[in-house]
């Protein structure tokens, strides 16, 4: 369904895996999993207590947790964090109570690499049938031994057009031209994460947001460094409701987050998202167990649960991104598949899309880079 994005083509071939230092964190033997075997003799549908879920904002509908707890007759809790580098070493140290993580691909490779993740019990989760072969045998965890593909899209700019008018360039110098962004001084949010913020950075001045290029990350460092001055803040979790309630009018954000929102105004056309021409983030996030999770069971029937096709339909029908589940196709509806089909929101085209990729031992320039532009 998500004929706009080839995420096939991104995510073909094989990513070298160069090691960071590993993060693992000690194993514990009265936690419910301890890596290897973690979930090993769960059955499908078993459970074994209640989730404690470690997700990104408004990624899932309250309702349908409700719906799981109920169903198996547990309870479930959420937290949520605003990037992949605030979520690893939370799980990295261990004992962080949670069941089912979200990272994005690239995160997953690095959490593989560190041990920070629990194997699949694959016999535990039937509905994996229901993917799309799109979303199997990806680069980041090639066998998806470690991870299940959760949610898809992409990263742009959404704009209130009541504020900035409809003639402007579709560009990341919204925000990163100073003759451009200190028109609208105060009004300017982008996300509050490293490999994003750099990435629309690299993007716009032509470079990959992929690069190990230590001269690009600087150049890019600087960029962002010099946006702050136009910026009303670094935010992830709160951007989509501040541009619809007028506090800010220009935001660095993900797709679907924004779609929603739009939907909840009075007039959703004032508003507008799109990849800039010169390209942007396209990623995957996955479900995956930490590896010292304590209820592997009910993390694999989760799991399962959100891979169901009616499941996966709702997912997508209230957080609007691309489902991974081609079983889910059939129960979308008709107003998401306007949004997320329309041509006009790549505005460099399909092959501007860059997928966020592992860097290896370059990946902690990123974080440092950012810390530093940020100030
Ligand atoms: C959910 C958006 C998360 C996507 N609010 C980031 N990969």
């Amino acid at each position: 369904m998500f004929r706009s994005m080839p995420i096939a083509r991104l995510l073909a071939g094989s990513v070298a895996i160069i090691l960071v230092a590993a993060a693992c964190g000690g194993s514990d033997e009265s936690a419910g999993a301890t890596g290897d075997d973690a979930g090993a003799s769960c059955e499908v549908g078993q459970v074994d207590g209640d989730l404690a879920l470690y997700n990104w904002s408004d990624y899932v509908d309250p309702e349908d947790l409700d719906r799981f707890a109920e169903e198996f007759g547990i309870k479930v809790t959420t937290d949520v964090f605003d990037s992949n580098e605030a979520m690893q070493p939370v799980i990295a140290a261990g004992r962080s109570g949670y069941d089912v993580i979200v990272p994005s691909g690239y995160m997953v490779q690095i959490m593989i690499a560190s041990g920070n993740l629990a194997p699949l019990n694959k016999d535990a989760l039937p509905n994996l049938a229901n993917l799309s072969d799109e979303f199997t045998d990806l680069a980041y965890d090639p066998t998806g031994e470690y991870s299940v593909p959760y949610q898809a899209g992409t990263t742009g700019i959404a704009v209130d057009t009541t504020v900035v008018g409809t003639d402007f360039d579709r560009s990341w110098s919204l925000i990163f031209d100073p003759e451009i962004a200190g028109q609208f001084s105060g009004q300017i949010t982008m996300l509050n994460d490293p490999r994003e913020t750099l990435g629309a950075a690299l993007k716009y001045l032509g470079y990959s947001l992929n690069t190990t290029s230590a001269d690009e990350l600087a150049e890019a460092q600087e960029l962002v460094a010099a946006a702050r001055d136009n910026l009303a803040a670094f935010d992830t979790d709160q951007a989509d409701e501040l541009l619809i309630t007028g506090q800010i009018a220009i935001a660095q954000g993900y797709s679907g987050d924004m779609f929603v929102q739009f939907l909840e105004t009075d007039d959703p056309s004032d508003f507008v998202y799109f990849v800039p021409k010169e390209g942007g983030a396209q990623w995957v996030d996955t479900m995956a167990i930490p590896f010292d999770a304590p209820h592997p069971c009910t993390a694999h029937t989760f799991i399962n649960w959100i891979l169901d096709a009616d499941n996966g339909a709702a997912l997508t029908n209230w957080n609007y991104y691309t489902t991974p589940n081609e079983a889910a196709e059939a129960g979308l509806d008709e107003e998401l598949l306007a949004f997320i089909d329309d041509p006009d929101l790549l505005a460099g085209g399909e092959d501007s899309l860059e997928l966020i990729t592992y860097t290896g031992e370059f990946e902690i320039n990123y974080s440092d880079a950012f810390i530093a532009a940020k100030g």
